[in-house]
């Protein structure tokens, strides 16, 4: 059963985030998908899927990488999109540090031209290094990266919450970074 919850996970997270069009999927400018289209869908490909499962995907998740709209109709990812949407977040203040997990080899790149969205519609931030080391622990050994956010923010920046508190900002120039020695 967790497993075909982290299945549908997954599947949930390439279709809301990333290709709608693998499964035939229509997301509105905001992201957001109908519900009992991707039930349908997700079954059409072969993997059985109720509103249940969903639901209990949503409630389980262990990043609340999912929310549903007020009655549940409709679905859509709380960050991490490279397809372009217009989450509607609003700016928030950050505290005088966010971290940032990566692997040592984008450090050299990092050190030249800052953090900077690469695929997704943003650089993705955490409010302690705990978090942010539980971010990439799937990519290698983690390297911790201090971002000097009250500065950027005082400097002009913006930054975004997401519904499921990663901190989101456009770039991170390499003078607000504090680096592993
Ligand atoms: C790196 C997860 C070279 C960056 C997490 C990262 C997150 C650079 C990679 C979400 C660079 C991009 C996002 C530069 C940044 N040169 N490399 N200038 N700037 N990078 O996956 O932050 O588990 O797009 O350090 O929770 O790792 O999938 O971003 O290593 O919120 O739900 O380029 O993914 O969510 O990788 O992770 P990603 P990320 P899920």
């Amino acid at each position: 059963m967790e497993q075909q919850l982290k299945h549908i996970s997954k599947l949930m997270s390439l279709v809301l985030r990333h290709k709608p069009d693998a499964i035939g999927l229509y997301l509105n400018e905001n992201g957001w998908a109908n519900v009992q289209e991707l039930i349908q869908k997700i079954n059409d490909k072969g993997t059985n899927v109720n509103f249940d499962i969903i639901k209990t995907v949503v409630d389980t998740n262990d990043k609340k990488r999912f929310a549903f709209n007020e009655d549940k109709t409709k679905i859509r990812a709380s960050q991490g999109h490279s397809i372009s949407v217009e989450l509607n977040l609003n700016e928030t203040e950050p505290s005088e540090f966010l971290y940032h997990e990566t692997v040592e080899k984008f450090l050299e790149n990092i050190k030249k031209e800052g953090l900077q969205k690469m695929s997704r519609q943003h650089v993705h931030l955490s409010k302690d290094k705990e978090t942010a080391i539980k971010v990439g622990g799937r990519r290698g050994i983690p390297q911790i990266l201090k971002v000097k956010s009250g500065e950027m923010f005082k400097d002009g920046f913006k930054f975004y919450l997401s519904e499921n508190n990663v901190w989101l900002t456009d770039n991170v120039p390499n003078k607000y970074i504090e680096f592993p020695s």
